[in-house]
């Protein structure tokens, strides 16, 4: 008997700075409509999706960088959004910039979240992997400033039970550790969700540019195969404040074959029929765990991070 998810990836364009979060709310809830209409039962949007990608720009004033973060979640901004995928019966994933305090101390997140069906947020998850540069780095075209913004997870990665499977969340430069989905794998997940902002331009690297979808992918469909899950990639796209952001949202099945897959660099909906019981082709022969994964072997993996 199948597990079936209809899973719609909702690609979104670029989002300028001086757009609203309203404006980026009222995009996201017309592409919840557009993949509902479909039958989704799940739909998933990019990375830090209510705002620009913000850690492109250096800003010595802390109170401007927190105009880019949330406060709580939901907000007034996002409830027509929940409230929209609760009447529509459907499950939603997004990313924003969390401001977290706890304990009296603020913590500031790159997070993703995961809701049922009721609009009620399932699972939470803080982005472990943040790439980039922690001060301002004047030679580069653009900054890429998230070792500045945001805190590392402190909570490592975790799937939760939800649309009768289990689902893993992770962020952006997350999927291109295969640690991040081995973790996840290991926490029984049979999807993964990752939205992604991912310039073309790499400045340290500019002889990669030319490879950036393909790096996409490569990390996309090794996480998939080598775990046995399905793989969500969703993209913020396109020309974004002068940045052009690489599309190739994609839809990978557990053999890590791409089942669906964007066609522009705007607001786009993919849609699969993801059936979760097809992790088993992977996880019960070439990649059990159990039979064939010799732990005792990995002693380095978790034990540093560096050589
Ligand atoms: N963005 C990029 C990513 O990992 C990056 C950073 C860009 C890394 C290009 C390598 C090459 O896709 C985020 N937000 O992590």
């Amino acid at each position: 008997m199948n597990r079936m998810i209809r899973t719609a990836a909702a690609q979104m364009g670029p989002i300028s700075r001086d757009e609203t979060r309203v404006s980026a709310v009222v995009r996201m809830i017309a592409l919840l409509e557009q993949a509902a209409a479909q039958n989704a039962d799940l739909v998933v949007f990019p990375e830090l999706a209510l705002t620009s990608f913000f850690p492109r720009w250096f800003m010595p004033d802390q109170s401007e960088v927190d105009s880019y973060f949330e406060t709580e979640m939901p907000n007034t901004v996002t409830a027509p959004l929940f409230r929209r995928a609760r009447d529509l019966r459907v499950a939603i994933s997004f990313g924003y910039a969390e401001l977290h305090r706890q304990d009296g101390i603020l913590h500031r997140y790159n997070t993703a979240i995961l809701t049922d069906r009721a609009g009620q947020i399932l699972s939470r998850y803080r982005k472990v992997h943040l790439p980039g540069h922690g001060e301002e780095e004047p030679w580069r075209p653009f900054q890429h400033l998230e070792k500045r913004y945001f805190e590392p997870s402190p909570f490592g990665f975790h799937a939760a039970d939800a649309l009768n499977g289990r689902i893993g969340l992770a962020i952006c430069n997350d999927r291109r550790w295969p640690e991040t989905y081995r973790e996840l794998a290991l926490d029984g997940a049979e999807m993964v969700l990752i939205g992604y902002n991912t310039p073309r331009h790499y400045p340290p690297a500019p002889e990669h540019d030319h490879l950036q979808d393909f790096h996409n992918h490569l990390s996309l469909q090794a996480g998939a195969y080598a775990n046995g899950m399905w793989v969500i990639g969703v993209a913020k796209a396109g020309v974004e404040e002068g940045c052009d952001l690489i599309g190739g949202s994609a839809i990978v099945a557990p053999t890590g074959e791409i089942v669906a897959q964007a066609k522009t660099l705007g607001d786009e909906i993919i849609l699969a029929d993801c059936d979760l019981t097809r992790c088993a082709e992977i996880r019960a022969n070439i990649f059990d765990f159990a039979q064939h994964r010799r732990p005792e072997a990995y002693t380095r993996i978790a034990a540093r991070n560096g050589q």
